[in-house]
């Protein structure tokens, strides 16, 4: 797989504005993997094919969760969470991805998951701080991600569940899982 066939593959999937989020994370996480000592191409692989299943038809995104290894829990939580998971399974199944590394930064991109590689961190961190991202906090953020990857990765973690909990919305394991890693981790 080399980068212009990852587009292609996902291109027709994806809104303009999607897809324009796809590239500002890979340039992204290209950066990141630079800094730390990732494999680039790898890297922007992985960008590139993070979102491919984003607007799948939800039925779609239950089967392969359902007919797949991938752990049949996600479909007690929010379906934001499927697109991930179900992409890591359509890449190898369909495309044969099987790079270990891109498949577990895909499926983990959105909710995180406790001892996060850091191929896995650069991908979910660079999900977070694109340039056309303007969450609350975000520029914190990306100011850490400039010298201390994983403080970066808490601080994504630890706004997200503030703002999921906020909302009264449920916040799926792996991602308060990931947040208590780090918070050990880091202190
Ligand atoms: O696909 P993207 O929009 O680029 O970003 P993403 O895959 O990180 O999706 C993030 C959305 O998922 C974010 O708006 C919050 C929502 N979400 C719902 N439940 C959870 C969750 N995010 C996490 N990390 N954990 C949850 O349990
Ligand atoms: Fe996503
Ligand atoms: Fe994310
Ligand atoms: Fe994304």
């Amino acid at each position: 797989m080399n980068e212009d066939k990852a587009i292609d593959i996902v291109k027709p999937h994806l809104k303009q504005e999607r897809f324009d989020h796809t590239l500002r994370v890979t340039e992204t996480a290209a950066e990141l993997a630079a800094k730390y000592d990732a494999d680039i191409e790898k890297v922007r692989l992985a960008a590139i094919l993070h979102d491919y299943a984003k607007y799948f038809p939800l039925d779609k995104m239950k089967n392969i969760i359902k007919n797949s290894e991938l752990p049949n829990n996600l479909l007690h939580f929010h379906h934001e969470l499927w697109h991930g998971p179900a992409a890591s399974v359509i890449v190898y199944e369909k495309h044969g991805v099987s790079d270990t590394d891109i498949r577990n930064a895909i499926q983990y991109h959105t909710t995180g998951r406790a001892g996060m590689t850091t191929f896995e961190t650069i991908l979910f961190v660079a999900d977070y701080i694109e340039p056309g991202r303007s969450f609350p906090g975000v520029q914190e953020v990306r100011d850490t991600a400039q010298t201390d990857l994983d403080r970066a990765a808490w601080m994504a973690l630890r706004n997200t569940i503030h703002f999921l909990v906020g909302k009264h919305a449920t916040v799926y394991p792996d991602t308060f899982n990931a947040y208590n890693n780090l918070t050990v981790q880091l202190n």
